[in-house]
């Protein structure tokens, strides 16, 4: 073995060792154990720790490529990356996955042991944050030089656990253990102020002078695309008081003061905030966006001008995309940056910043788009809230030539003129961007009629619609190692980097041993989500029951609770007819409720005490099923995707602004019901009607009841099934007697149902009986199945990210194909 340090040049021959070779040198030079007393995750820091060595030669090379070609840069700031783990996708990509495997067998060591010691960085809430996983890892793939910026929770989002039935939430700590795959760069430290005043000089030139400031310091972690050619960047900040501790402080012994500022300061980036549209612990959340974007734009800039000495042509060279609202901040920052540190006059910096950010939003629910207190704003920031002003005011004389009215300018500007409650990032980043996209086609024609109505009419080329989509490096080469050899063996691996190569399965979809082949690799998926369930619940499930799945945050709008009111309905129907030809089904959910939603915990508690009293109910047995799994992530997706039959994407119409779920399950065959919502629309374009099972009401029905209020319990008086499960649901049937429980929650639904539920109950219920007399036609699910992962190629994230590369950041990446 070569234990010499490995000279840095421009070659990939650095490595003489074997991989195993170099997990052993890290396994005792690294991580300081011997064979005899490492355990689980020593081998798996020992083995990232080698595959990272790897990566490394990659990354220097990427980035040096990308100095000297001059690239085009794409920043991609997000408050959330929901990236799991690393080391299975590192693996992947740099073609490492069997000679690991096979040095693991070679030690007696159990692979998914291994691979499991990994703690999921779970840096996100749900979609939003899953999405920006997987763009990065499309953005390596396709050679964009792409790099992602956020925040280095100390704390990802909660460990749920179930105690009784209700949602309780424990700290998660996935940095104990530290991180193999991050490199701290001391050396990238930025100043971040907040509060102060603002002075001007005789020129009218603005100092800004915060009250208090904060360091951000640079983490970084490599991205290895496809092949493991071009490596990537995702840089996260970590918070650190500025300056040291106060000694004057701390040798008065007054330690605890000393130390009290220290912990304020990284306080900063120490937990993710668990929103899901309950805006809470405002100051600290606007203080985490204000932090990670001018973190990232200083940072970008540091890099603009080792290549430029102008920032005139920022916008040429440079692409920022904002994943939603959070880093809207962007828009003022920049311009302040621009006059404040590079003198330019108002007009050109905030034209340089249209040239320059790019607003993807993400909802349409009004309570989700961001907007704070503007006396917070003045408070935190004074520089910001006075450039606010002078945007507002550019904006206004642009809407007047454009001929728009008084009310409606008032109703679009960042801040109402005369209501000036409200700083709202929406308005904000769409008047500060060069482009706002939708993720869906349905969602992106909602903001045009909706939510950005008026600014849609002043500026019309701005919208643009970049329907989601999903890695399939993670999302079927590594969370379905057994479809995916399969599908090797018929078409070859093109398919990885290039998804629509799928459709070649297409004319197998009617073939019998096809057929069988792929039938046979869905059981033994089926039989990994039992055996899970089966440990982590004590549940045992029935592997020829249709495994229907609905994972997700839990919201109403999503209708979690729809789903379980008619698992009700179908155990009432059952009880009624034991002996009746029913097919056998397991209800599966997983998903995490914002803290402080008491109704998405209440919708909790109902799927687990419902799953009490079916699970134990002897007239039952394995005709019904009801699984509440705790502790919802990315990992446990990974598993519970490739062995759904049936995939939940049920939200009202109108709400859903894409969906990835959705996609991925498809994807890995499972058949999908849901309503037309999100980019279920375009999975029916795709898939054909044929093979989804689309029901209720659409999104202008869905509107349009809204706005009549039509009155739920009408239509419950109407039906007997659903009036059985609400009288039960009130009688303790499910609560132990207790009548109080779910009152709220019937009031809820049988008063008000703003998310329709009971409407759409019953095509709901239909479809569902559908599907159970489909699901006995074997050969005819196979094919729907087949043809479902045939055909879902478009919804690669590699599709999407070449979509938003040449619509909107207008920069160079890879084709597809050969
Ligand atoms: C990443 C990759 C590494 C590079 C470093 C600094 O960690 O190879 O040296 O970024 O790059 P700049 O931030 O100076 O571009």
């Amino acid at each position: 073995m070569n234990a010499m340090p490995h000279k840095i040049d421009d070659t990939r021959e650095l490595h003489e060792d074997s991989l195993g070779e170099s997990v052993l040198r890290h396994l005792i030079y690294s991580v300081g154990k011997d064979k005899a007393h490492a355990d689980a995750r020593d081998w798996n820091v020992a083995l990232s720790l080698a595959v990272r060595d790897r990566m490394v030669e990659g990354w220097i090379d990427t980035t040096r490529r990308i100095y000297k070609n001059k690239q085009k840069r794409v920043y991609y700031l997000s408050m959330e990356f929901m990236i799991g783990r690393m080391l299975e996708d590192n693996l992947t990509n740099l073609g490492l996955l069997s000679e690991a495997k096979t040095f693991l067998k070679s030690q007696n060591l159990d692979v998914t042991t291994v691979i499991n010691a990994e703690q999921d960085a779970a840096l996100g809430n749900g979609g939003l944050g899953r999405l920006a996983a997987c763009f990065m890892d499309s953005m390596a793939t396709t050679g964009v030089a792409g790099m992602g910026y956020g925040i280095r929770y100390q704390h990802g989002i909660f460990r749920q656990a179930v105690e009784d039935g209700w949602q309780v939430e424990e700290p998660e700590d996935w940095l104990f253990a530290g991180n193999s795959w991050e490199f701290r760069r001391p050396e990238v430290v930025y100043e971040i102020g907040f509060g102060g005043h603002v002075t001007h000089d005789e020129d009218g030139k603005a100092t800004w002078h915060p009250s208090e400031s904060v360091q951000a310091v640079a983490f970084d972690m490599p991205i290895a695309g496809w092949e493991g050619d071009h490596v990537n960047t995702l840089r996260l900040w970590s918070a650190r008081q500025s300056g040291m501790m106060n000694l004057d402080t701390f040798n008065d012994g007054d330690f605890m003061a000393a130390a009290r500022q220290q912990v304020l300061a990284e306080t900063i980036s120490k937990v993710l905030y668990p929103g899901d549209h309950t805006p809470q612990g405002r100051e600290l959340r606007l203080k985490q966006e204000v932090f990670f974007t001018s973190a990232s734009l200083h940072d970008l800039l540091r890099r603009f001008f080792a290549n430029y000495d102008n920032l005139d042509t920022l916008g040429d060279h440079v692409a920022v995309q904002l994943n939603d609202t959070h880093p809207a901040i962007a828009v003022p920052e920049l311009i302040r940056i621009l006059m404040d540190d590079h003198g330019y006059d108002f007009d050109h910096a905030l034209k340089i910043t249209r040239e320059t950010l790019h607003y993807t939003n993400h909802t349409l629910l009004p309570e989700a788009l961001e907007k704070w207190p503007r006396d917070l704003f003045e408070q935190i920031l004074p520089r910001h809230l006075q450039i606010i002003n002078m945007i507002d005011g550019a904006f206004y004389r642009e809407a007047i030539e454009k001929g728009l009215d008084h009310h409606i300018i008032a109703g679009i500007q960042a801040i109402h003129p005369h209501q000036q409650d409200w700083v709202r990032m929406g308005n904000l980043a769409f008047i500060g961007s060069r482009k706002v996209n939708g993720v869906s086609a349905l969602h992106t024609e909602l903001m045009k009629q909706t939510v950005f109505h008026d600014l849609h009419t002043m500026y019309p080329d701005k919208i643009i619609n970049q329907t989601n989509g999903v890695t399939p490096r993670r999302w079927l080469l590594e969370c379905n190692p057994g479809l995916s050899d399969l599908v090797t063996e018929q078409i070859g691996d093109g398919w990885i980097d290039d998804l629509e190569q799928l459709k070649e399965i297409e004319p197998l979809a009617t073939d019998a041993d096809f057929q069988q082949r792929y039938m046979a690799v869905k059981a033994a998926n089926k039989q990994r989500l039992a055996d899970m369930v089966k440990t982590r619940t004590g549940v045992i499930l029935n592997s020829d029951a249709i495994f229907d799945v609905q994972i997700k945050r839990i919201h109403e709008y999503k209708r979690q609770h729809m789903n379980i009111l008619e698992t009700i309905a179908l155990y009432n129907a059952i009880k009624a007819n034991p002996d009746g030809d029913w097919q056998p089904r397991v209800k599966i959910f997983a998903g995490k409720a914002a803290p402080s939603y008491f109704f998405a915990k209440l919708i909790i508690k109902l799927i687990n005490d419902v799953a009490k009293v079916v699970n134990n109910d002897p007239d039952i047995g394995d005709k019904l099923k009801v699984v509440f799994l705790p502790n919802y992530n990315v990992s446990m997706a990974e598993i519970l995707i490739p062995g759904a039959d049936l995939s939940e994407q049920i939200s009202t119409a109108g709400f859903e602004a894409s969906g990835t779920g959705n996609m991925k399950f498809a994807l890995n065959g499972a058949l999908t019901i849901g309503t037309l919502d999100g980019a279920n629309v375009e999975m029916l374009e795709h898939v054909d009607a044929e093979n989804i099972f689309i029901f209720g009401m659409n999104a202008d029905e869905v509107a349009e009841r809204q706005h009549r209020r039509a009155r739920p319990s009408e239509i419950i008086k109407t039906s007997p099934a659903l009036q059985q499960v609400m009288t039960q649901i009130g009688d303790g049937t499910f609560s132990d007697g207790d009548t109080d429980r779910y009152r709220d929650f019937l009031s809820n639904v049988t008063e008000h149902d703003y998310f329709q539920v009971v409407p759409d109950f019953q095509s709901y219920w239909d479809m569902q009986r559908h599907l159970d007399a489909l699901y006995g036609q074997s050969e005819k699910w196979a094919e729907k199945t087949i043809l479902n992962t045939a055909r879902m190629g478009w919804f690669s994230s590699d599709r999407t990210i070449r979509s938003y590369a040449d619509q909107i950041w207008r920069a160079p990446h890879k084709t597809s194909g050969p």
